[in-house]
């Protein structure tokens, strides 16, 4: 029988409480038109829960659903057991893999905001329980003081996190000239993988949710003779805490001015259209839906040939982007990818030849500042360049008095 999209959306969640150190006991499914407000599950199903967790000496059980504050008490009551759900398991397993300030910063006020409501939850829980998943979280001191406190330390990340998205603001002015791509997508499809293949650095890799959580930029040569500047970010998954989206905003700020989003996709997913459009419903959320996009289908190896022809050609008939099939285990397809990132470099960065009076600082500074100089020699009182330069640049230095603009040589 073909597995149904529950046992696809449970198999994920066994990822994740793999992710987070944890192995399954066992696997309950109950079908319901609508949640029970008690348990969120029916009473039997509950009782039933409460025997398995029993004979498996279960210490977490995990609900793929956000269970209300109430539901989660009323659970821990009935099983004895601590009882999480899909958003604080994606929260514990960030906070667990935080490595940077930023990030720590990110997912400790994600965690505040998912606990402020369930304080009191947590207070029972820790006053009974200790060990298992989910402990680390933002640290026992938080949960001993008062809601005032945690409020008093929200408003208090929350300021820290400006700060830093304030420098992070600047660091990128200092580098805005280059072409500059984004990794985006599900979590697990290679984004990092591509990302090693193409620049030759280090990445961590790992057949793991939420291998990487903090940004990291790479400069890739193309052999066009210039360079982009590829950044790796968190990967996305269904029903991503919406705190956690919120929280990472900053972070993702980072894709929000790259000139390209290369959406890496897992083609060798059996559900790989549906996390393709949740990654479009995060990018959206994200305000990201302007950046141009191209689709990098992954794992083409674990595809037959068959299966290949089938999903290129679905690429092609449903999605207007361009798309490139690659797998990066195999180092297949990175030179499609560096031809597409040619090909973006090309239309949204024309070459041009100026001639610019020496004299004009401010135009070379805008030249250096936005665009990249490809060559440069200067006559007499006048400067020669080569150079790429997005269109609303070279708009405004038409503009300029003294400036002469052709196309390339
Ligand atoms: N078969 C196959 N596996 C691949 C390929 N590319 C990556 N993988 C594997 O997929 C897993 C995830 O790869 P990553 O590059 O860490 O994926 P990611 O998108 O960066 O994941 P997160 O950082 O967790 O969002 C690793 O086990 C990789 O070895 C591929 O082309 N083929
Ligand atoms: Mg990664």
């Amino acid at each position: 029988m073909a597995p149904t999209e529950a046992d696809e959306h449970l198999e994920e969640l066994g990822r994740l409480a793999d992710t987070a150190g944890a192995s399954v006991a066992a696997v309950l499914i109950q079908r319901l038109s609508a949640p029970h407000p008690r348990y969120f599950i029916g009473e039997g199903k509950a009782q039933q829960l409460k025997t398995v967790a029993k004979e498996r000496d279960a210490t977490v059980v995990v609900f793929d659903d956000e269970l209300s504050p109430a539901q989660g008490k009323n659970l821990e009551d009935l099983l004895e057991t601590r009882v999480m759900d899909r958003t604080e398991l994606i929260l514990d397993i960030f906070a667990t893999r935080a490595r940077t300030n930023e990030a720590q910063l990110q997912v400790e006020l994600a965690q505040l905001e998912y606990l402020l409501p369930r304080l009191k939850r947590m207070w029972s829980h820790l006053s009974r329980i200790r060990g298992g998943i989910g402990l680390r979280g933002p640290g026992e001191t938080q949960l001993e003081t008062d809601r005032r406190i945690i409020t008093r330390r929200i408003s208090d990340l929350r300021e820290k996190l400006q700060i830093v998205a304030r420098r992070r603001a600047t660091q990128r002015k200092g580098r805005r000239g280059e072409f500059q791509a984004a990794l985006v997508g599900y979590t697990n499809a290679g984004k990092s993988s591509l990302l090693r293949g193409l620049s030759g650095a280090d990445l961590v890799v790992e057949d793991r949710l939420f291998a990487t959580l903090d940004p990291a930029t790479r400069k890739v040569d193309l052999p066009m003779g210039t360079s982009v500047l590829i950044t790796d970010t968190v990967g996305f998954i269904r029903k991503l805490p919406h705190h956690l989206v919120a929280s990472f905003r900053a972070t993702l700020e980072e894709a929000a001015e790259a000139d390209l989003l290369l959406h890496v996709i897992d083609g060798s997913h059996p559900r790989w259209l549906d996390q393709k459009v949740v990654v479009e419903e995060v990018l959206a959320e994200l305000d990201l839906g302007e950046v141009p996009v191209a689709l990098v289908f992954n794992k083409v190896d674990q595809l037959t040939h068959d299966e290949e022809e089938a999903l290129r050609s679905e690429a092609d008939r449903r999605f207007r982007e361009a798309a490139v099939f690659t797998s990066t285990m195999e180092r297949e397809g990175l030179q499609e990818v560096i031809g597409l990132l040619e090909d973006q470099v090309r239309k949204q960065r024309p070459e041009v030849r100026l001639t610019i009076p020496a004299a004009d600082g401010e135009t070379l500074a805008t030249i250096y500042r936005e665009g990249e100089v490809l060559s440069r020699e200067e006559s007499g009182t006048m400067i020669d360049l080569r150079a790429r330069l997005p269109e609303p640049t070279l708009g405004r230095l038409r503009q300029r008095e003294g400036v002469r603009i052709g196309g390339a040589a």
